[in-house]
């Protein structure tokens, strides 16, 4: 078939212009390996190169971040924003601080924004950054210096209308608040520049909540297709921290049962639940004490950690992979097959590799897509672009339902272009395909620039 060969030679392409950055050429294959047989016979796109401008970023930014630790120590990190593509908004992503960022995570992040902004329905484009800084051990003193000197260079390259970053692995409210405040300082404008601020300088309700409930009702949404519910069913989520524990919050709400959650040292695994008070916990040792994961058998003896494994082993009906990309491989994918499971939902961002998906698919379970699943956190962030825009706040109750209604309408996108018979939708070539179209037919609209 002719796009196979067309693939190919992409593929290839791409491998020898981007050497060195497997992350990137897995999540353009993820995408391309759809859209080359769609476009096939849609010669508007394959003259005007889109898939060869999208996957080539717009630009990529990288600086040298210089901080001071508590012993005087003068310390260098690299920080990065990669903007992708703004044909439909400004460039729109979150900033990871971790040990393992490098250029290649930050362009496989900002491509796959691209698509998953798209699905919002509003309108925002993709961009990622971050820095190789390690957050984990340092006082609040030396992340507050590090922020403070990461936004000294960024903010030369964001804005309100031309670049909006939020939080992602290492960013939590914490580093937003240090980072905006050094943008007011350094700018003099109170702008709308971050996303997932505190509410009492522009933050939006929910936003906090956003992704893990999000990926959620992307699986109930899937859930009711089948004429079926979270209610009695065993949760099976890695990772502990944002997304993962207002995942386990909302599963909990609607009758599900979690019994595993990890970081990168090892997982939990509590057969009678992670119920409400058991989450409080969790979220004051995670989140003020800065503990891990390890430390919840000491308080609840029931339960059992497992140092170094991840939670794939344990028999669930839904997995939530909620921590980082591939930490999901082909075996996990069989054990988790083997012990029952009929759906997995993506937190994170493609935290399954593609023989792991190849899996799911080939035996037909409910697979949502990164870029379908966790976009309710995005999609709440381009709210409170609009709240800030506008100089409002919207209420609780109004943003639940504007969420539940994006997540609502991402779903249908997905069946829309992914249904593959009366029984099984490829959610992977819905969202593929969906969040393309409104991109494209962007650039085209621009000509060829
Ligand atoms: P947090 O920093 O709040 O939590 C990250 C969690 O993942 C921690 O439990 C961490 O463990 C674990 N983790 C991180 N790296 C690794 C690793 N290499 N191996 C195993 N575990 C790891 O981040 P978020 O919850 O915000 O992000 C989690 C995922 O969700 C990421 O893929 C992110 O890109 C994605 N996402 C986040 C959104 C958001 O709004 N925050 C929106 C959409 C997607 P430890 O503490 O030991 O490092
Ligand atoms: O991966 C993601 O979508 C995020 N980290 C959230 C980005 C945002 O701008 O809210």
């Amino acid at each position: 078939m002719a796009w196979k060969d067309d693939l190919d030679q992409f593929m290839t392409g791409l491998i020898r212009r981007n050497p060195g950055e497997p992350e990137f050429h897995q999540a353009v294959y993820e995408v391309a390996a759809n859209l080359f047989p769609y476009i096939q016979g849609k010669q508007v796109y394959k003259d005007a190169q889109i898939m060869e401008r999208l996957s080539e970023p717009d630009r990529i930014i990288s600086f040298r971040v210089v901080w001071e630790d508590d012993e005087g120590n003068v310390r260098v990190n690299r920080g990065w924003r990669v903007q992708n593509n703004n044909a439909i908004g400004p460039y729109k992503g979150g900033l990871r601080f971790h040990p393992s960022v490098n250029q290649s995570i930050l362009k496989f992040l900002a491509f796959e924004q691209t698509f998953k902004n798209s699905l919002t329905g509003l309108p925002m484009g993709g961009a990622k950054g971050g820095a190789n800084f390690n957050p984990k051990g340092k006082s609040n003193g030396e992340i507050m210096r590090f922020c403070q000197s990461f936004m000294t260079e960024l903010r030369h390259y964001v804005g309100a209308d031309m670049d909006i970053p939020a939080g992602d692995i290492g960013v939590g409210g914490r580093e937003i608040g240090y980072m905006f405040g050094q943008h007011k300082r350094l700018t003099k404008e109170f702008t709308g520049v971050l996303t997932g601020k505190g509410m009492e300088f522009g933050g939006s309700l929910i936003r906090v909540e956003a992704t893990g409930y999000g990926t959620v009702y992307m699986m109930q949404n899937m859930l009711n297709a089948r004429n079926d519910s979270f209610e009695g069913k065993t949760v099976s989520i890695s990772g502990s921290g944002n997304v993962a524990t207002y995942a386990c919050e909302k599963v909990n709400q609607l009758g599900g049962k979690v019994v595993t959650l990890s970081d990168s040292s090892g997982f939990i695994f509590d057969p009678k639940g992670i119920d409400e008070s058991k989450l409080d916990y969790i979220m004051d040792l995670k989140n003020v004490r800065r503990g891990r994961i390890s430390e919840y058998v000491e308080q609840y003896p029931d339960a059992h950690y497992f140092e170094g494994k991840k939670p794939w082993g344990i028999a669930c009906d839904i997995a939530l992979p909620c921590a980082t990309q591939n930490e999901l491989n082909q075996e996990d994918a069989r054990e988790l097959l083997k012990n029952g499971c009929m759906g997995v939902s993506e937190g994170a961002n493609m935290p399954s590799s593609l023989e792991a998906i190849k899996i799911f698919q080939e035996q037909k379970i409910l697979f949502a897509p990164s870029k379908a699943a966790n976009a309710g956190g995005v999609a709440v962030s381009g709210l409170e672009m609009s709240q800030n825009s506008a100089r409002i706040s919207w209420k609780e109750h109004e943003l639940q339902k504007l969420l539940e209604d994006i997540m609502q309408n991402i779903h249908d996108q997905c069946e829309a272009y992914g249904r593959e018979s009366d029984t099984y939708i490829d959610y992977v070539k819905g969202a593929n395909i969906a969040g393309f179209i409104k991109v494209a037919d962007a650039m085209l609209a621009y000509g060829s620039i």
